[in-house]
């Protein structure tokens, strides 16, 4: 403490003495104003030193692109916030969302302590009637309830569930080891399987690697972007903006971009071709380009190799025999033989409503505008062959060399941590060890023969087991930001079981879950708190930010971290003693941190005091390359040192081949699962292919439910800003509006502006119509995040719930939930 003491005074020093560069700072974040623009330099300066302002690094929470940021705090009130200027996805810049941090700092309806229930009724008009509690008493009764199930032989029946984890210090150290050191499988249900675990797993799948891509966007040349919102929200958003003004404007030559969607999104009008495509279809569109590149002959040839006499043998609708000769991919001509060679643009074009010459345009000029990128997220993988349709897209990176190539795509490193203050491993009792819970199949039915045997998460399926007690019923649920009762498909299954059940919510606002709450443990916000972040997947080399508490807690708050070391304390037996060492969240942090010592980052950050001045530790570069089908380390110069094939297969290509398989060997390693739960043709199961889509519903217009810029996933939504400056492209104010096509509008006779009845199997939900001709007339657009039932005085019955009325499917091999798949009908409310 004594250490931070000085910093921060040191700080304050500096911001004294240097009051000019920190103001200069500050005015570059906020896009060029110039301070005498607005007054004097002399006033400007003299208020910075009166005002006693401390800059504190932090993150931004509002999505996954974990900018690093400075928040301004005067007199113990924080006023601004600025992309920290020395962080390399934020470079002191920030997206529309960032300076909203105030407000959910601020925001009126906080939980402001630990509070029990006491009405014992649950449900949306059952006011919960919370009464404070000390932290001792909240604490007490949660590891009360964890130690009797336990004694019980039922720890199974305790589950804990996550969204939006940081990293080691509220999941990696404090929340994964409860899993082994309790012995639970439901300790760590995450919502990945609601998020993106589409595009994981057909990562997995093709390449080996279980996680997103990191992309090179700034030597690429050509962006092939499938149902990905570059411009609003693929992750990270605010460096995508960034980088969009370097590729489209000063790089030359100026990177093409062609965008597949189902709506003119703000992506596809800043596009060079908008490519709007029938919802679940982007598997067609995919395959046709890979026909192309192959009878035209545009693959490249030292990534994926030839055929042995040189000659081109791809002729459409004819199988090949002639030997070809791969070098890092499996199965091409298998895959030309028993899909490719029938999947011509004219075909594709049955199929996604695109033309035929526009898909054949696009085909060869991402084969011949290298080095490309072929990226696409929840558009394309929220469907029932959403992991098909992912390995199609992929494919194509395949086939043009841009697998770690400059300009091309690849993994992220993680950071250089040091190890833990303690390992889960020295504190197994032997009920952790042999327990009844081992025999346990997870709630989720993750990784079960009944269930899905490849995803990774199965959140939204937790409701529906529960209530059928297959395979058990749950006895306790914790939740660390997630609200699957708002944000999962079918949403209101979640208030059936959590009527059933003892519920902990640790949110610092009273969303839904926590009106259907027990106890509120409740977190502090990210402003308020000490908490670490690996970057999401970025550009490959390895970086690791830091949350400082830029003021102490303003309620009877704590930090998620502290909050479970505090329970795991409180548990019988040696799982007390691992949380014992690991003391606090602040502990934590110090000993990730040693690990910066030997490693130190690019910015001189190379220990816990530099990482908390600066906000964040990177070390550049990305040490592997592929360079025209040849692999290379780095030798600490260059990428210099020559890769071995079992070096390519243990590093990069991590499958059983060692080669991006076409023909994957992981989906083979179930083949009779696969078969028995797809019903997939046994011939092509393993190969990217093309597979109806299963559209739920029997409404004759397609759902679709994104995101937008100003959406921070399901949390932003009591945020009056936020509201006020919504879909900007619909022309929204205060409203979410429903785009709906002009002959939807006339057929159904409703004009724009007139309230709507949208109709699902689930149920019917009202919206107001924005008649447009930006989306396609068989899809209704209505995006994601308001209509909540609770959260705050301004998000409350708001707006439309979307999920409410979308049906519960999901992929079989991903998981993934299918949010855009829905059939609905519409007619004037
Ligand atoms: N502003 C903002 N940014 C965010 C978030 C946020 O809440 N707000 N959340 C973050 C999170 S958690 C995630 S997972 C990412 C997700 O990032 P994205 O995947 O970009 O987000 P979505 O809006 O879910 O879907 C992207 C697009 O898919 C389109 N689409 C729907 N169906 C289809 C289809 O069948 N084919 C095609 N081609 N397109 C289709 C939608 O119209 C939408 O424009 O965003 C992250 N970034
Ligand atoms: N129709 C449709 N549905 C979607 C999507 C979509 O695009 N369309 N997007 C999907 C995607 S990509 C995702 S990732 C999920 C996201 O959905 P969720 O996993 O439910 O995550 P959030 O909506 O971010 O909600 C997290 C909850 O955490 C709480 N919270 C907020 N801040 C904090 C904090 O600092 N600490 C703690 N402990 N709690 C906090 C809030 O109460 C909030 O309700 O939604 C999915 N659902
Ligand atoms: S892109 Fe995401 S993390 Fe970055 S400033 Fe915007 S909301 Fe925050
Ligand atoms: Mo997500």
């Amino acid at each position: 403490m004594e250490i931070l003491k000085k910093l921060i005074s040191r700080r304050r020093f500096l911001q004294v003495s240097g009051a000019g560069t920190a103001a200069g700072a500050a005015v570059a974040g906020s896009g060029g104003f110039g301070i005498g623009q607005l007054s004097t330099l002399k006033e400007a300066q003299a208020a910075t030193v009166d005002s006693n302002t401390v800059v504190n690094k932090s993150i931004c929470a509002q999505c996954p692109a974990r900018c690093g940021i400075d928040v301004y705090t005067t007199n113990g009130k924080v006023h601004a916030i600025y992309g920290n200027a020395g962080h390399p996805i934020a470079n002191g810049k920030g997206c529309p969302k960032m300076h909203l941090g105030t407000y959910i700092l601020y925001d009126p309806d906080r939980f402001k302590g630990p509070m029990k229930r006491t009405n014992p009724k649950k449900g949306r008009d059952e006011d919960p009637k919370f009464m404070p509690i000390s932290w001792d008493e909240a604490l007490e009764t949660v590891a009360d309830r964890m130690n009797a199930l336990r004694d019980k032989g039922e720890s199974h029946r305790f589950g804990l569930f996550f969204g939006r984890g940081w990293g080691a210090t509220d999941v990696g150290v404090t929340l994964a080891p409860m899993a082994k050191l309790y012995g639970s499988p439901n300790i760590g249900i995450g919502h990945s399987s609601m998020c993106s675990d589409g595009s994981v797993l057909a990562k997995q799948m093709t390449d080996g690697n279980a996680s997103y891509s990191s992309y090179d966007y700034r030597n690429a040349n050509y962006l092939l972007i499938f149902g990905a919102n570059f411009l609003e929200s693929f992750r990270p958003y605010n460096n995508n903006l960034q980088v969009w003004g370097y590729i489209r404007g000063e790089k030359a030559p100026k990177t093409h971009v062609t965008a597949v969607d189902v709506h003119m999104n703000q992506t596809l009008s800043a596009s060079d071709r908008a490519l709007i495509i029938k919802p679940g279809t982007d598997g067609a569109l995919a395959l046709a380009i890979a026909h192309v590149i192959l009878t035209e002959g545009l693959w490249d040839r030292n990534f994926v190799g030839n055929f042995a006499d040189g000659q081109n043998h791809f002729k459409a609708g004819e199988p090949v025999d002639a030997p070809f000769d791969e070098k890092w991919t499996l199965g091409l001509a298998e895959w030309w033989n028993v899909e490719l060679k029938d999947r011509t643009p004219k075909w594709a074009e049955g199929v996604t409503t695109i033309p035929a010459d526009l898909i054949l345009k696009t085909a060869r000029e991402f084969a011949t505008t290298r080095p490309a990128i072929a990226l696409f997220e929840r558009g394309a993988h929220n469907h029932s062959n959403g992991v098909l349709n992912g390995m199609a897209i992929h494919s194509l990176n395949a086939l043009v060399g841009s697998l770690f190539a400059e300009g091309g795509l690849a993994y992220q490193m993680g950071p250089a941590y040091g190890p833990a203050p303690a390992n889960p491993d020295d504190h197994l009792d032997d009920y952790a060890k042999n327990g009844p819970h081992k025999a346990m199949p997870r709630i989720d039915l993750k990784g079960h023969e009944d269930g899905y045997m490849f995803a990774k998460n199965m959140l939204q399926e937790v409701p529906k087991n529960h209530l059928a007690g297959k395979p058990y019923k749950m006895d306790t649920v914790m939740f660390y930001m997630t609200n699957p009762i708002f944000s999962s498909p079918d949403a209101t299954a979640w208030e059936k079981m959590l009527a059933e059940v003892f519920v902990i919510d640790t949110s610092p606002f009273p969303g839904e879950t926590a009106m259907m709450a027990d106890l509120i443990l409740p977190d502090s916000t990210y402003l308020e708190r000490w908490q670490d972040a690996p970057t999401y997947p970025f550009q490959g080399w390895p970086l690791a930010q830091i949350r400082t508490p830029a003021i102490k807690p303003l309620y009877d708050t704590q930090t998620f971290g502290n909050t479970l070391i505090e329970i795991g304390k409180r548990l019988k037996g040696p799982a007390s003693e691992y949380y014992a060492k690991l003391e606090n969240v602040e502990n934590i942090l110090r000993h990730l941190a040693k690990g910066f010592e030997a490693t130190p980052g690019d910015n001189g950050v190379n220990s816990f005091e530099s990482w908390v001045e600066k906000g964040v530790w990177y070390k550049k570069p990305y040490h592997w390359r592929q360079v025209r089908g040849e692999f290379f380390e780095w030798d600490g110069q260059g990428w210099n040192k020559p890769m071995s094939a079992e070096d390519v297969k243990k590093k990069l290509l991590k499958t059983d081949s060692g080669k991006f398989e076409f023909k994957s060997s992981y989906l083979d390693s179930k083949r009779d699962w696969v078969l028995a739960k797809t019903g997939r043709d046994p011939a092509k199961f393993n190969f990217p292919h093309w597979e109806e889509p299963k559209y739920t519903g029997t409404g004759d217009l397609h759902f679709v439910t994104p995101k937008n810029a100003l959406h921070a996933e399901g949390r932003s939504a009591n945020i009056p800003n936020a509201i006020a400056l919504m879909q900007p492209a619909a022309g929204g104010r205060r409203q979410v509006y429903a785009e709906v096509h002009p002959s939807v509008a006339k057929a159904k006779g409703f004009k724009d502006g007139d309230r709507i009845r949208i109709k699902s199997t689930l149920g019917e939900v009202i919206a107001i119509a924005r008649v447009t001709e930006l989306t396609r007339p068989d899809t209704i657009v209505l995006p994601f995040e308001h209509g909540h039932w609770a959260h705050g005085r301004w998000a409350k019955e708001r707006g439309t719930h979307v999920d409410s009325i979308i049906d519960n499917q999901s992929d079989r091999i991903s998981g993934m939930a299918n949010y855009y798949t829905g059939k609905v009908s519409v007619e004037k409310a």
